[in-house]
């Protein structure tokens, strides 16, 4: 099999937006730039709809730019009984892709294994910046009982990784934006942000509950330089509102305290959420699919990452912060892994924050030449080549 001409996504939403966030830029992308028919089953469509306002969540299936979206009830590995009577008369695409290990259905997995060519079959993996993930990437998983041989597949920032998922045009739309004054001062009036003021530095703030945000907007408020924090609605702002005596927060709000200004932002659609990283000086992410983006955006970032209880975190943490400090020099490197590692637990964040702001020049040079880096290694046709290179393999062995 050399043509893919269709795929099938099937995403689990665990919590959060990481899941269905990769997974529907995926999807997108294979559709609109790839000209592959896409399947995306997913089993939460509400968290699809804040990254996509046009999915309608009471819909068993529907089409979203250029993607067909099915409802699926992963809770109970078994799809929903309709998507399902149809994928049987549709068949099983040519390449099938379980995000981040979920589950298929066994009588989707039984309908591979009965097809004369059987389907490309990968899972795609969390993104970490590990050494392990070279190893393990492309690593065959032959079916304990069927026919059939699952390959794991991982993004990542190397070479030998499966790359990064970056929309053909990404950088090029972020160059202009970046270099239009005007653009960037449309877009501030559109979300309701004030012109920038001279020597204000521009912030956003997308993380989990963190124990240091107090000490993070305190040390911003005492700061010599006047910080504009946008913070989208989510799991930070209660203790944001908090720190500004309020019980709550909601689009819209803002907040001032010495050389503080906070600003609630809503949370946007996906592609709009590129336009806020674009458009600050600093970049304030978590997961998996912001923390990408921040990349892209080709300016300094802090990363949240998604906390595990056995601590690995802070490892895989340390990891990309080592990649991403090669070639960098000593103190910036030293500033921007202290603040990393303040902002998930461990340091004094006030104090990481103003060797951080110290060390921003050669930061942002950095971000920019690290994201020409990055983008050599494209997920999206990494996958497509070597789903046609497996694919052709299999042809030789029938
Ligand atoms: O939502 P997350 O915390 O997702 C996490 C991680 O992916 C983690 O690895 C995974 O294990 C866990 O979920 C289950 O963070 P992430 O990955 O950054 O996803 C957020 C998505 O939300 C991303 O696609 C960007 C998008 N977004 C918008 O579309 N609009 C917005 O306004 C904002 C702030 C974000």
């Amino acid at each position: 099999m050399n043509e893919l001409e269709t795929c099938d996504i099937f995403c689990s939403v665990v919590d959060n937006y990481g899941d269905i966030g990769v997974s529907w830029r995926l999807a997108r992308q294979l559709a609109n730039e790839h000209g592959v028919q896409v399947r995306l089953w997913v089993d939460d469509l509400h968290s699809f709809g804040k990254l996509c306002p046009e999915v309608d969540a009471a819909l068993d299936e529907q089409r979203c730019r250029g993607v067909d979206i099915f409802r699926w009830a992963s809770n109970s590995f078994a799809p929903h009984p309709q998507p399902l009577s149809r994928l049987r008369a549709r068949g099983v695409a040519d390449l099938v892709i379980e995000a981040f290990a979920c589950k298929l259905p066994e009588s989707y997995i039984e309908a591979m294994a009965a097809q004369e060519h059987k389907p490309v079959w990968l899972n795609l993996e969390y993104l970490s910046a590990e050494d392990w993930v070279e190893g393990a990437h492309k690593l065959p998983s032959p079916h304990p009982r069927l026919p059939l041989t699952k390959h794991f597949f991982f993004p990542g920032f190397t070479a030998k990784t499966g790359g990064l998922l970056l929309e053909r045009d990404l950088l090029a739309r972020r160059d202009v934006f970046q270099a239009d004054f005007t653009a960037q001062k449309a877009y501030w009036r559109s979300v309701g942000v004030p012109e920038r003021a001279a020597g204000e530095l521009r912030v956003s703030l997308f993380s989990y509950e963190n124990a240091n945000v107090e000490a993070l907007l305190r040390a911003w408020e005492e700061g010599a330089t006047p910080v504009l924090c946008c913070v989208p609605e989510g799991r930070v702002l209660p203790q944001v509102a908090a720190c500004f005596a309020q019980a709550a927060g909601k689009a819209g709000d803002t907040w001032q305290r010495g050389n503080l200004h906070v600003h609630v932002l809503p949370f946007v659609e996906q592609e709009r959420y590129d336009e806020l990283l674009w458009a600050c000086d600093v970049n304030f992410v978590r997961g998996e699919d912001s923390c990408v983006r921040a990349q892209w955006a080709g300016k300094p970032f802090i990363w949240h990452i998604y906390e595990q209880h056995d601590g690995v975190h802070i490892q895989k943490l340390r990891a990309l912060s080592g990649l991403y400090g090669t070639g960098v020099p000593a103190a910036t490197h030293q500033a921007n892994e202290a603040l990393w590692l303040a902002w998930n637990g461990e340091g004094d964040i006030a104090e990481a924050w103003r060797a951080f702001a110290a060390q921003r020049v050669e930061l942002e040079c950095h971000a920019r030449a690290w994201s020409a880096k990055l983008a050599a290694n494209n997920l999206a046709l990494n996958l497509l080549d070597f789903s046609r290179e497996v694919g052709r393999i299999r042809a030789f062995e029938i």
